[in-house]
C-alpha cells in the first residue's frame, strides 16, 4: 500500500488543491456590483443616464445570438438611448406608415441608409466606440443616441434614477449572457446623458456592494472615452 513518504505527498498535493478551491471561493465571493442613484438638476426625470464604466476586466462575450432593433414607430426611435457592444449588428424596422431615412453624421459611424418603406427592415454594424446620433432625413424632430461601449458594464438609470453594474438583465435583453460580477479593484466611472454634464468618479469593489449617489446638473456632456 502507501509508504509514508507517499502518503506525506499525498496529504500535501491534498491540502494544496484544497487551498485553491476555497482561495477560487473567496475570490469568486468578493465579486461585486456597483449600485446607485442619481438625481439631476433641471431635467424632468432622472430615467436612460447612461452609467459606465471606461476600462473594465477584458472579455470578449459571444454577440452572435445579440438581437439589437431601433424601431421606428409613430415617428419616434424606439429606445432613445441605446447602449451596444462594439462590433453589435443594429437593426432598423420602419413600423410606421411613412418612409424613414434614418441617417448618422458623427464620427464613430457615418452612415445614411436612405429612404426606405414601411415594413422594411435596414442594418448597420457598430464597429468604433463612441456616441452615434441618429437622426432622420423626413422628420428632424427624431432623434436618438446609439452609445457604442469598450466593455459592457454599462446600466441605464430606471425611471427612479436608479441603477446596477453589471446589469444583467438588461445585457439578457441584448442577447449578451455570462457577464460576471466585478473583481475587487479600482474602477472609473462615468455617466453620459445628452442634456447632463458627465461626471467621473473613482470606485472601489471591495465586497459584494458599492452604494452610490450622484448628483448631476444640465449642461453639454462629454464625449465617451478620451
Ligand atoms: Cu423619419
Amino acid at each position: 500500500m502507501y509508504g509514508g513518504k507517499q502518503l506525506e505527498r499525498y496529504f500535501k498535493i491534498s491540502f494544496l488543491l484544497l487551498l485553491l478551491m476555497l482561495w477560487g471561493f473567496l475570490d469568486s465571493a468578493f465579486a461585486g456590483k456597483i449600485e446607485g442613484s442619481i438625481k439631476v438638476k433641471g431635467l424632468r426625470s432622472p430615467a436612460n443616464i447612461l452609467v459606465y464604466l471606461t476600462k473594465a476586466p477584458a472579455i470578449s462575450p459571444d454577440l452572435s445570438g445579440a438581437k439589437v432593433i431601433i424601431d421606428q414607430r409613430n415617428l419616434t426611435f424606439i429606445p432613445h438611448v441605446l447602449p451596444i457592444l462594439v462590433g453589435t449588428t443594429v437593426h432598423f424596422p420602419n413600423n410606421d406608415k411613412v418612409d424613414h431615412n434614418v441617417f448618422s453624421l458623427s464620427r464613430a459611424k457615418k452612415f445614411s441608409l436612405g429612404s426606405f418603406k414601411p415594413g422594411e427592415i435596414k442594418t448597420v454594424l457598430f464597429d468604433k466606440p463612441g456616441i452615434v446620433e441618429l437622426r432622420c432625413d423626413v422628420h428632424a424632430e427624431m432623434a436618438a443616441y446609439i452609445l457604442v461601449m469598450k466593455n459592457p458594464y454599462w446600466a441605464k438609470t430606471d425611471e427612479k434614477g436608479r441603477f446596477e453594474i453589471p446589469d444583467s438583465d438588461g445585457l439578457k435583453n441584448l442577447g449578451i449572457s455570462g457577464i460576471e460580477d466585478l473583481p475587487p479593484g479600482k474602477y472609473f466611472l462615468k455617466t453620459w446623458h445628452e442634456k447632463l454634464r458627465s461626471k467621473r468618479t473613482t470606485v472601489i469593489v471591495e465586497k459584494e456592494e458599492v452604494d452610490l449617489q450622484l448628483n448631476l446638473t444640465r449642461g453639454t456632456p462629454s464625449v465617451l472615452y478620451k
